[in-house]
């Protein structure tokens, strides 16, 4: 600004700073039993310690007509970077979900587990009782670095261990250092005396926005590595992790008629080695923190930063901070976005089950009990339970004569993987009724809209076929749907867009096929479609591919357009 004048802050800026490192009015709001609400500004503070505020929207109606406060809920989610628990930590999850939260738990895009309905006066319980598994949800949202996500079972390989152990490493480092959290939630006294309290990487503005990391295993892209502030795609040598392919500005998010702002894919940075993996994370992270757009939330997220002054301008930034240069990035290849589902064996002959959850969501419905089932399991197991960034959950280190048992409780309880490939490659963001942006239906609907699809599949000869469909209830891109080679994106009830044209290991986005269609339209829209793939496919030609080749969505000019490195 050519009068010096400091650049115009957005009004969360202000909430942060006054904040006093997170405490806000929380602790004082959680105990006042006249409202269900917390104080406005305090909605802001509690995401830093993993919680929002909602209402069911389903009640929204009724109790306007009633003149009654809105139903208040909260949504607690988890920090579980790498995404394993124990069987025991299972256990007390899902004590949690049916006493303190709506009988459900939820496994995120993000590979954590998610509490729905939660009313105040069982916040703080609820807390302590996570905290009483030694799991916590410190900084699962909020303007700071997330959950970092790695599908890696380190039961697999070396490799595999080093990847969970370099997440959980990551997520540790840029951890809050707040004692707000203990506080407030866990009635730990305040520190009296002493070293005054700081944030070292932080500050006290915490961050622009949001911030994400996650870390592939190629030739698994299982977390969409290219949709994150940081994705970190493993080098292996000898089975072990030698050192980390930096890709940097993906991002979802965007609005419905707001054209600039749109989902992004990381562009590829450098190469670092293991040992440097951290440091180079934090010097991001702070580039971000310094130079990100702190006026304009719908502007703040990384990718917009590297949109704007170039991916030579941002590593120039990181290197000055770093003291060192970026080694030239490493090839690499990726096969898919999926997780492979049901049962593989490991090196040292024992085995791990992949389940598809669908939409992440564990309950107990008619003829599947699954919550039950995951419990009965968790009781005779003694492995772990790895959450998936695909909404999954893999029943991990399975000793080889407990696997009869697993498939038996497995059985009784009515879990099976699908069988479709459609169904077993779709995800839905969780939208109605808890999900306060949400514009249309997407966990709820999704299912018996897949059904659909799936005979018109099955009518063209192409049921077994694998193909990746993803829906939000808004443009928000909470499953990832601009990664999908079926997007369907929420504009208003019972109405989406449609995107095809994604590659199908997730190094390319799709493009809009068609706007603002019911039921009726999707199907008909797809339905010629599936006929065409299943009659003009080339051999092992993916659905994705085939959009782009014969021109049913444009190849175009992508400026977010992924670019292997040739080195
Ligand atoms: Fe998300 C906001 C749910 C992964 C992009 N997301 C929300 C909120 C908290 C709504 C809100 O702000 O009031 C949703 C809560 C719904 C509910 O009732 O539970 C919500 N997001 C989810 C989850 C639970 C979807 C799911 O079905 O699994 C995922 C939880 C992840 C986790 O465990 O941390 C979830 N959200 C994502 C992802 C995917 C990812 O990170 O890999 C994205 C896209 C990637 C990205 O960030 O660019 C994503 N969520 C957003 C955005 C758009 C951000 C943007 O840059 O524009 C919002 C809205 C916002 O931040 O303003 C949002
Ligand atoms: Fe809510 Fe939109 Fe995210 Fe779905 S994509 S959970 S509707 S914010």
């Amino acid at each position: 600004m050519s009068d010096g004048a400091a650049p115009a802050r957005s009004p969360v800026e202000f909430i942060k700073e006054r904040s006093r490192l997170l405490r806000g009015t929380i602790a004082e709001g959680v105990r006042d039993m006249t409202t269900g609400a917390l104080a406005e500004d305090d909605t802001q503070l509690t995401k830093f310690h993993g919680i929002y505020q909602q209402d069911d929207r389903d009640l929204r109606p009724e109790r306007a007509r009633r003149k009654m406060e809105k139903a208040f809920i909260f949504m607690a989610r988890l920090r579980v970077p790498g995404g394993m628990v124990t069987p025991a930590q299972w256990l007390a999850l899902d004590r949690i979900a049916a006493t303190r939260a709506n009988g459900t738990l939820r496994i995120t895009t993000r590979q954590t587990v998610q509490f729905h309905g939660i009313i105040k006066s069982n916040l703080r319980h609820a807390l302590q009782e996570i905290n009483g598994a030694l799991l916590d949800t410190i900084a699962a949202c909020g303007d700071v670095n997330r959950n970092v996500i790695a599908t890696a079972n380190p039961y697999e390989s070396a490799a595999h261990a080093d990847v969970v152990a370099a997440a959980r490493a990551i997520s540790a480092h840029l951890r809050p250092h707040s004692r707000a959290y203990h506080e407030i939630w866990l009635d730990n006294e305040k520190v009296a005396g002493g070293e005054p309290e700081e944030e070292p990487i932080y500050g006290a503005g915490y961050l622009p926005r949001k911030f994400k990391i996650a870390i592939a295993v190629p030739p698994h892209n299982d977390v969409d590595v290219l949709a994150h502030e940081i994705g970190l795609i493993a080098t292996v040598v000898n089975d072990r992790v030698v050192g980390y392919t930096v890709a940097v500005g993906g991002g979802m998010g965007m609005t419905h008629g707001e054209p600039q702002t749109y989902p992004r894919l990381g562009e590829v940075m450098g190469w670092c080695d293991a040992g440097q993996v951290i440091d180079v994370c934090e010097k991001i992270l702070t580039v971000q923190r310094d130079f990100g757009n702190r006026g304009d939330r719908r502007q703040a997220r990384m990718k917009y930063l590297i949109a704007a002054r170039g991916l030579d301008w941002f590593r120039a930034r990181v290197e000055e901070r770093l003291g060192w240069r970026l080694a030239p990035p490493r090839p690499f290849t990726f096969t898919a976005t999926g997780d492979r589902l049901g049962w593989s064996a490991d090196q040292a002959g024992n085995w791990h089950f992949t389940l598809s959850v669908e939409n992440g969501r564990v309950a107990d419905r008619d003829g599947l009990t699954l919550r039950s089932g995951l419990a009965e399991i968790a009781r005779a197991h003694d492995g772990a339970f790895i959450l998936t960034c695909n909404q999954n959950l893999v029943i991990a280190n399975v000793r080889p004569p407990s696997r009869g048992q697993i498939d038996a409780i497995l059985a009784r309880h009515g879990i099976a993987n699908p069988e479709g490939g459609l169904r077993r490659n779709a995800m839905a963001c969780v939208a109605l009724p808890t999900c306060g942006l949400a514009l249309a239906e997407s966990e709820r609907y999704l299912p018996a809209l897949v059904g659909r699809l799936e005979t018109l599949l099955d009518e063209a000869g192409l049921a077994g076929e694998e193909i990746v469909i993803r829906m939000t209830g808004c443009p928000n891109g909470c499953a990832r749907p601009y990664l999908a080679e079926i997007g369907l994106v929420g504009r208003a009830p019972g109405v989406y867009n449609l995107y095809l044209g994604a590659a199908f290991d997730g190094t390319r986005m799709n493009r809009l096929y068609r706007r603002d269609l019911d039921e009726a339209g999707i199907i008909a829209a797809l339905a010629p479609l599936f006929a065409g793939y299943a009659r003009q496919r080339r051999e092992g030609e993916r659905f994705g591919d085939f959009a782009l080749r014969t021109g049913i969505v444009p190849a175009g000019e992508d400026p977010a357009h992924f670019h292997q490195p040739s080195g």
